[in-house]
């Protein structure tokens, strides 16, 4: 029986339930992060304390809700976490798994501020977008995670080649002409004769991104990440490297190729169809 007269209101509510079984990726973005990251003087082209930032806000919406994501994959100033296809979490309410992760993300990311950014003073509260984008099959997800990494490749040797231009005297204008229509291979090959630059040394979470993963039950990487673990207040610039935002070791952080197939080969439970 009706509460009250007023309850027929609820009738106009949407059902929003993500499709059962398939992927769903949720990714979030810094809103205005061009103007929010000169606002706090971020280090160009990277600055490896605002990106252990996002990893430390990314590590607790892992944790909070460790049954239901499989990992998550950031860069720059977005992130993707992955649901995993069987989760029930919230009935599969788009709306409320959405609002309530980047809500989330946004809270740690102010929460860790401080953690990360040192006495840099947070100059006001920053905002996140997200859209939720399902996946029917494994394939489709791993092209989903391919795209995001090909995007950090192609966006981070351009900036990295850009800001070498300009250290070296070059005006901004200068070096964006002196780039456009520049191949992979010819932006590596100016870093290398003209700055003595070898892109590939350049940090591995810079040229990769960032792929947290909850490191239990199986333990897998337990070994070799604790050998590399990064320690508090070090830039993440090994392979492996603890998150940091609680630094309770239950998570490990990547910055690995996910294009290719050796790193999914050797671990094949991360997309297994029970999950
Ligand atoms: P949006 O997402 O449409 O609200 O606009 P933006 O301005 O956030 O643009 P987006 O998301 O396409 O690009 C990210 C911006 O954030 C881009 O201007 C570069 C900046 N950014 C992200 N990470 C870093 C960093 O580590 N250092 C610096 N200097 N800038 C960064
Ligand atoms: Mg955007
Ligand atoms: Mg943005
Ligand atoms: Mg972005
Ligand atoms: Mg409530």
């Amino acid at each position: 029986m009706a509460c009250s007269r007023f309850e027929y209101v609820k009738a106009f509510e949407r059902h929003d339930r993500l499709l059962p079984g398939c992927w769903a990726v949720i990714r979030l973005d810094g809103r205005s992060f061009t103007n929010f990251s000169k606002a706090h003087a971020f280090a160009k082209p990277n600055d490896s304390r605002a990106l252990r930032l996002c990893n430390a806000a990314a590590e607790a919406v892992l944790r909070d809700f460790d049954q239901h994501l499989a990992f998550a994959y950031g860069e720059s100033d977005e992130f993707s976490f992955v649901l995993k296809r069987q989760s029930a979490l919230f009935a599969r309410r788009e709306s409320k798994i959405l609002s309530t992760v980047v809500s989330l993300f946004s809270s740690a990311y102010v929460f860790y501020w401080n953690k990360f950014m040192g006495d840099v003073p947070l100059k006001g509260p920053p905002s996140f977008d997200g859209r939720v984008v399902l996946y029917p099959t494994t394939k489709h997800l791993r092209d989903y995670l391919a795209w995001r990494q090909a995007d950090t490749h192609v966006n981070n040797l351009f900036n990295t080649a850009f800001w070498a231009l300009v250290k070296g005297g070059k005006s901004q204008r200068e070096s964006e002409e002196i780039l456009k229509g520049t191949s992979s291979k010819e932006k590596n090959e100016m870093l290398f004769t003209e700055y003595g630059i070898n892109y590939n040394d350049e940090d591995a979470m810079f040229r990769k991104g960032s792929f947290i993963v909850s490191n239990l039950p199986s333990g897998r990487w337990g070994g070799e990440v604790s050998l590399k673990r990064t320690r508090e207040g070090e830039a993440a610039s090994s392979e492996c490297g603890m998150a940091g935002g609680d630094g309770d070791g239950k998570f490990v952080t990547l910055h690995v190729d996910i294009i290719g197939d050796t790193f999914w080969n050797e671990n094949p439970d991360l997309l297994a169809p029970s999950d």
